[in-house]
């Protein structure tokens, strides 16, 4: 019978405070439940947006995390998909394959858990993990700025071994974020013109799926030009920063591709981006995906007659994929090389160093660091 371990884990203990090392009591998985050894983890922009205390879900105090690669510790009773020692993925969205989300065929958001989820909380409404026996919370389900963690079953995509888990982690969430956005929610045809805001992780993803999906034209749009040279090799045709120009950034685009984008993607989190972006799609037929995550309580606007004149908004989370019956095969495919991760690993740190990750984001200088343990 497993019983509790000793972890180490960055806690965030309040809103807008530099996380802190701590040693966190992880107590063993209950039924339905898996303990995974967290081996490497991503720095994704949205850990960053839940500590700046913009998330309105944001719980505290918490362990955040959600971009991880890990080895199964022990397993709950009737777990029966993973087992000790397989290589997991950890899901912020779960695939429970019965409920109404999840047989519909038309949505990625399995619901099953998502109640204790958004409150921090395990599916029997209480947290493995704490400290001098006071709770601290789980985040999105995932928890992975920690050596230990635990996750329903449920969420856990099972990989290949051979994957290293200090790559293959960043499909956890901002690679396939990118690339599924693409593919599934947009859909985008050999020959397309896309326009693509923001280079971070998630952006240079949805470059990437552009180009494996032969887009004609792939416009990648950044304030920081330091972005430029990679959304190049990694297939953008047209580089662009806004403040270059006089005009507002839809009207650069739309006169650059003869009346407008047939997709364009926001990798931002900003409102009146998500309005340029959709804006410059052409009239009749462009399609706009949001991916960006906004702060609490603010709202996108536009012209209904961009609407009625035929372009489409839409968003997408986790790139409409499934984890548990789609992520293996992203990871043979990377293994296959269709894709390569290198390019997005601007950083390799300590988990000690959680914070100096998030600088290096704050300040534009990295695109991805992994945290190892
Ligand atoms: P990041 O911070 O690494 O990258 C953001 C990029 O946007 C940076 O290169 C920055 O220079 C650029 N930028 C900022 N303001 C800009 C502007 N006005 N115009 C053009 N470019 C601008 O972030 P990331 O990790 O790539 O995440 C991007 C967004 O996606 C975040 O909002 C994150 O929360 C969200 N996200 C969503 C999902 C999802 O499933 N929908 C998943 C992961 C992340
Ligand atoms: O099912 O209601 C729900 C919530 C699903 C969570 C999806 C989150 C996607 C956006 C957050 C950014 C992920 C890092
Ligand atoms: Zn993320
Ligand atoms: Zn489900």
């Amino acid at each position: 019978q497993p019983t509790s371990v000793k972890s180490k884990a960055m806690v965030a203990w309040a809103a807008g405070e530099p996380l802190k090392l701590e040693t966190v009591d992880v107590a063993p998985p209950k039924a339905g439940e898996v303990r995974v050894k967290i081996v490497a983890t991503g720095v994704c922009h949205t850990d960053a947006f839940t500590l700046s205390g913009d998330d309105p879900e944001g719980i505290f105090p918490a362990i955040l995390g959600h971009e991880g690669g890990g080895i199964v510790e022990s397993v709950g009773e009737g777990v029966t998909s993973v087992t000790v020692g397989d290589h997991v993925i950890p899901l912020y969205t779960p695939e429970c394959g019965e409920c109404k989300f999840c047989k519909s065929g038309k949505t990625n958001l399995c619901q099953k858990i998502r109640e204790t989820q958004g409150k921090g909380l395990m599916p029997d409404g209480t947290t493995r993990f704490s400290i001098d026996g006071k709770p601290i919370f789980h985040y999105m389900g995932c928890s992975t700025f920690s050596e230990y963690t635990v996750l329903p079953e449920i969420s856990l995509a099972k990989i290949n071994p051979q994957a290293p888990l200090e790559q293959v982690c960043l499909l956890g969430c901002g690679v396939t974020t990118g690339m599924g956005a693409v593919a599934n929610t947009a859909k985008v045809q050999p020959g397309d013109t896309v326009a693509v805001f923001g280079l971070g992780g998630i952006g240079l993803s949805a470059v990437i799926g552009a180009q494996m999906a032969k887009a004609g034209r792939i416009i990648a749009i950044d304030i920081n030009e330091s972005k430029f040279d990679l959304a190049k090799k990694l297939g953008a045709t047209d580089c662009v920063n806004p403040k270059n120009h006089q005009k507002p950034i839809q009207e650069v685009i739309v006169d650059m591709t003869d009346g407008g984008v047939d997709f364009s993607f926001e990798c931002v989190g900003n409102v009146g981006l998500m309005r340029s972006a959709l804006e410059c799609c052409h009239k009749g037929w462009g399609e706009s995906v949001i991916i960006g995550v906004a702060g609490a309580g603010q709202e996108i606007s536009t012209r209904p007659f961009q609407l009625v004149t035929g372009r489409v908004w839409r968003g997408t989370a986790f790139g409409g994929v499934k984890g548990r019956s789609e992520l293996p095969d992203y990871v043979e495919r990377y293994l296959a090389g269709e894709f390569a991760l290198d390019d997005f690993i601007t950083h390799q740190l300590p988990l000690e160093q959680a914070n100096e990750a998030f600088d290096l984001m704050h300040q534009g200088k990295s695109i991805r660091t992994v945290l190892s343990f």
